[in-house]
């Protein structure tokens, strides 16, 4: 559908929605909250996971969502942005595809006095205040446990000189920043370990692909250990190791961030060693956030989810499903 036409349905939906509830003589109708979210995309099961587990959370909490998909394009997401202050929603949050590039707009939802909430990534802004909080995993610490891994999987194989390639996320985000600076840190002071190359997957299954197919043309069989910022670019890059003839999880050790399962089950066919979960359910912790907000009540600026690892070592087949 053309998106002028998509964006007048969901408004004229919404503001139905809005009515309805008034003609019920339904007290909420004239203090239901209005949530404008502009979502990144669809790339990943990570992403598919966040947005459902945002529209459930908004039903259950009685939000009215105004959700608009921005294809991985800013520009899009500063039009959406745009359309809630018009709009006049009560908040608005977004989850940035890059940490630069936001003032302008941020400065114009604070002048209409609308508080924003970063969802999953954070922005780099010259000016303070701009945004009340972040609702988001902490990424450093997410690159740092896939370290410790690979760590503690060298020291048990006895490996003595490991090479590793990295496929990382979108250039400029947050996750791709944080994950790659909390891995190298944890590695830096370990003679064993080298980085070949770190290439741009930008989060896609298309892009892992192709990355793996430039890397073991390039590296061939001196690859020891793949680091993948997302399950995504992982089970890409998984069907070229094998074209290869190298065996993944054996020859090379795959090592993997999200959690989502297919990975999982990916993990328990003993062809990722590690995966490090990212949790996507970020939705209870906005709806509470834009209520607080609301009500004039303070909030965290910093709200990190609960996160673990899953790995060769422990019992896989015991791992819960997902639900993502
Ligand atoms: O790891 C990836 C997604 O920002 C945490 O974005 C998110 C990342 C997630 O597309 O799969």
């Amino acid at each position: 559908m053309d998106r002028k036409i998509l964006l007048g349905v969901i408004v004229i939906a919404l503001m139905l929605a809005v009515a309805g509830c008034g003609r019920k003589g339904d007290e909420q109708s004239d203090t239901r909250l209005v949530l404008g979210f502009s979502q990144i995309g669809s790339e990943s099961a990570w992403r598919i996971g966040n947005t459902r587990d945002i529209e459930e959370q908004a039903e259950v909490y009685g939000i009215g969502l105004m959700l608009e998909n921005a294809n991985q394009k800013q520009e899009n997401q500063i039009a959406a942005i745009r359309r809630f202050i018009a709009y006049k929603v009560d908040a608005i949050a977004f989850s940035p595809v890059v940490e630069e590039g936001w003032d302008n707009v941020l400065k114009e939802a604070k002048d209409a006095g609308i508080p924003v909430i970063l969802v999953d990534r954070d922005i780099n802004t010259e000016q303070d205040g701009l945004t009340t909080c972040l609702i988001g995993a902490d990424f450093y610490k997410e690159g740092v446990m896939a370290a410790e891994y690979l760590i503690r999987k060298a020291d048990s194989l006895g490996l003595e000189h490991i090479n590793i390639v990295e496929i990382t996320g979108t250039e400029n985000s947050t996750p791709m920043r944080q994950r790659q600076a909390g891995f190298f840190d944890t590695i830096k002071d370990d003679d064993r370990m080298s980085i070949l190359e770190s290439i741009d997957g930008d989060f896609l299954k298309s892009r892992g692909a192709e990355c793996m197919r430039y890397l073991l043309d390039r590296y061939g069989e001196s690859i020891d250990v793949v680091f993948s910022h997302n399950d995504e670019m992982t089970i890409g890059a998984i069907p070229e190791i094998e074209k290869a003839n190298l065996i993944p999880g054996k020859d090379i050790l795959i090592i993997s961030i999200d959690g989502g399962q297919e990975a999982i089950d990916v993990l328990k066919s003993g062809k990722i060693n590690c995966v490090v979960e990212c949790t996507p359910k970020l939705g209870k912790a906005l709806m509470e956030t834009a209520l607080k907000l609301k009500n004039g009540e303070s909030v965290d600026a910093v709200i990190h989810p609960e996160e673990q690892v899953f790995s060769d070592e422990m019992n896989v087949s015991a791992i819960a499903p997902r639900g993502y």
